[in-house]
């Protein structure tokens, strides 16, 4: 006979409160939130202090594009910690976690379906604009290409999100997935064709040809990431694990990468500099203090 005080109840409900409890008292997962709170609080310190005597208005708009990053990057993962930005979604029938249950690291409890750290992909959507922003200024770029890379990097993130939080048809999640991957595509194809000409003209090939580099190699690798974790294939099922993934690729991505721009920012203004009166909205020249 089944003995009912060793059957763990099944919870239908979970609120914010038990997912912040969750995250809390999961290691794996709590540490792949708090160390990226405290890293993006650490950058921003950091940047501000390294650009305090910066004048150069074209200088200052890519230094404060990097700075974002990490203000965004702060937000989002502090929604992520207090379960604002977290769901327990059930997968559709044909998803490897199809039917699964988790259990709730505080209380024991189980509950039907798998956390969906949703809340990332939202809030990509806010912060690589700024890191495609930073990339498109250092090569040179003109507004329109600067432009198309930003609206189809939305186009990512926002179709990236409906990948993951669909639970209606298993294949509707693939397909989401494979218009985000066409976005992406035209970022890669500006990222590798155009800016790099663009860049070639600015005199500023040898920073953008690294960070070109580094930012398509880990894009790649958050699109594959996602693939194997645990909204795709889920070959990495576990939550924990799927979470850091994204938590060490971002530290390469957002916090090195920001860090390489603002670097070579301080030590060629004359090369970034568009001049006193850049985005002047008058024809006067705005003092800078
Ligand atoms: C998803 C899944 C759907 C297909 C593709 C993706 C690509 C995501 C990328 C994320 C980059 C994030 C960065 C964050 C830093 O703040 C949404 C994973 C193509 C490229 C750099």
């Amino acid at each position: 006979m089944i003995d009912p005080t060793r059957v763990k109840p099944i919870v239908l409900q979970v609120s914010q409160s038990d997912l912040f409890e969750h995250v809390l008292n999961d290691p794996v997962l709590g540490s792949s939130i708090y160390v990226n709170i405290a890293l993006a609080g650490l950058t921003l310190l950091l940047f501000a202090s390294l650009a305090r005597g910066v004048t150069d208005p074209r200088s200052q708009l890519i230094i404060v594009a990097a700075m974002a990053v990490s203000a965004v990057s702060l937000a989002s993962y502090t929604g992520l910690a207090s379960g604002l930005t977290i769901s327990i979604i059930e997968l559709p029938e044909g998803h490897a976690l199809a039917g699964e249950t988790t259990e709730l690291a505080h209380s024991g409890e189980e509950v039907e379906g798998t956390i969906s750290l949703w809340g990332r992909y939202l809030t990509w959507a806010f912060s690589t604009p700024f890191i495609l922003l930073a990339l498109g200024l250092i090569a040179g770029s003109n507004l329109t290409k600067i432009f198309t890379a930003i609206v189809f990097d939305v186009g990512i993130m926002v179709t990236g999100l409906a990948a993951a939080l669909t639970t209606s048809s298993y294949l509707l999640r693939w397909f989401w997935y494979g218009i985000s991957c066409t976005f992406f595509l035209v970022v890669v194809y500006i990222l590798l064709v155009e800016w790099p000409e663009d860049a070639k003209a600015a005199g500023t090939s040898d920073i953008f040809d690294t960070l070109k580099l580094l930012t398509v190699v880990l894009w790649f690798g958050y699109t594959i990431w996602w693939g194997l974790g645990n909204e795709g294939l889920a070959l990495i099922s576990d939550p924990g694990l799927t979470s850091w993934g994204y938590s060490a690729f971002d530290v390469v991505a957002k916090y090195v990468f920001s860090l390489l721009v603002i670097r070579y920012t301080l030590n060629n203004v004359e090369t970034v500099s568009g001049g006193t009166d850049y985005g002047a909205t008058a024809d006067v020249v705005p003092a800078d203090d």
